[in-house]
């Protein structure tokens, strides 16, 4: 019993917590994952990954000091994956001290507890492509200089740089990976490809009229989140303690992931319009599917991100499963089964 792995997962009712849980328990670990107190229990994609009671569920909050050196006592974890964050960027410009509270601070508050309690755990830390901003290198890797846009980006980039120095500072085995975007089924219904997928299944089946998206034309390095959560715990599987980027290498524009599911869902669409007048119309019926609503647009855009992961392919050997068109073609087909599902 005394060599099992005792993972403890901030925010595992997340995206990546749920993938990242089975990942886990498929290696025999012991996972504790975190969830917050809420009205509402919200372990629905725990419980679609099959996984909910293999895992012991803690209560926490990031906001709060005395819980994390409690489960440090209590779990005795030999790693823990700090994944849980106010993880949406727009949130972050209407709630940005909330959003530095939680992401930097949280994350200096469990750093800080484990120089305190136990300095032999492993620590990962979900840093972001985000940090790369307004990019001034393209593809952007490890070295790339930060230029981030959003308060989000800046909690980010603080959580970053504060890992790193406890690392150096402390000897601890502390890691970073800066993921850039990924997504799957499971991601929540604010982000724009699950908007995306779910909104045009909806049109096809003609249960909505109209999509509305802010800006087309910015571009991501889409990857698939069962991909990225094997590239975490690779990062701590390592005998060295180092920071990655992990990437997919290819960037696409929300446009390009629009037509990407208008194909699959075999709409036959066009473009028309230009700027703001920008839509994609039902060539069947001749009605305006997509449109552009400017209040979606941010009051700082990252334009395009496109990542180098040339380093954790080398050095850890981790290789992406899913290529785009297989990740958006899993996302639409989810949508096409699971009509009433909301993560
Ligand atoms: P997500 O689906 O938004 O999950 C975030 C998790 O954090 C949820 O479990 C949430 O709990 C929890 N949380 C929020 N505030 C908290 C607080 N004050 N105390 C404790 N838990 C709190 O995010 P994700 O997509 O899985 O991403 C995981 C991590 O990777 C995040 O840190 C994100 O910033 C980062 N990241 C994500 C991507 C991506 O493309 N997905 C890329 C780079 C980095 P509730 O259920 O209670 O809200
Ligand atoms: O899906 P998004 O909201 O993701 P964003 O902002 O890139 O952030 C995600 O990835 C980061 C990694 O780079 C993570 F750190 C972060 O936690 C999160 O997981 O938006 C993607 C792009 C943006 O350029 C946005 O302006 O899509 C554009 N977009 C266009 N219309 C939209 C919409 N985004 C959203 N959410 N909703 C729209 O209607």
């Amino acid at each position: 019993m005394k060599n099992i792995k005792r993972a403890l997962i901030t925010g595992v009712t997340g995206q990546d917590g749920a993938y990242l849980s089975k990942h886990l328990l498929s290696m025999g670990y012991q996972v504790f994952g975190t969830a917050r107190r809420g009205a509402s229990e919200k372990f629905s994609r725990l419980e679609y990954l099959g996984v909910k009671d293999m895992i012991n569920i803690v209560d926490f909050d990031l906001l709060e000091l005395s819980n994390i050196h409690k489960l440090i006592e209590e779990i005795k974890p030999t790693e823990i994956y700090n994944l849980a964050a106010q993880s949406f960027v727009p949130t972050s410009f209407d709630l940005p001290i909330l959003t530095t509270d939680i992401n930097a601070l949280g994350t200096l508050r469990i750093l800080d507890a484990i120089i305190a309690k136990n300095k032999e755990i492993k620590f990962y830390q979900a840093s972001t492509s985000e940090m790369f901003g307004k990019v001034t290198e393209v593809p952007q890797k490890e070295d790339t200089r930060f230029y981030p846009r959003s308060p989000y980006g800046e909690s980010k980039l603080f959580l970053h740089h504060i890992t790193i120095n406890y690392r150096e500072s402390y000897d601890i085995f502390a890691c970073s990976g800066i993921l850039f975007n990924h997504e799957s089924p499971l991601r929540g219904h604010e982000f724009v490809t699950k908007k995306i997928t779910k909104g045009l299944t909806k049109i096809k089946n003609s249960k909505q009229e109209c999509l509305y998206l802010g800006n087309l034309k910015a571009k991501r390095d889409w990857g698939h989140a069962s991909d990225y959560v094997n590239a975490m715990v690779s990062i701590l599987s390592h005998k060295k303690a180092d920071d990655y980027v992990v990437s997919s290498g290819k960037a696409h524009s929300v446009q390009e992931f629009v037509e990407t599911a208008a194909s699959i869902l075999e709409i036959n669409y066009e473009w028309t319009g230009e700027g703001k007048n920008l839509a994609l119309v039902n060539r069947d019926n001749n009605k305006k599917i997509v449109k552009i609503d400017e209040k979606l647009y941010r009051p700082a855009e990252v334009d395009e991100l496109i990542g180098d992961s040339t380093k954790i392919k080398t050095n850890l050997n981790w290789k992406p499963k899913y290529s785009f068109e297989n990740l958006v073609y899993e996302m639409v087909k989810f949508e096409t089964e699971n009509e009433l599902v909301k993560f």
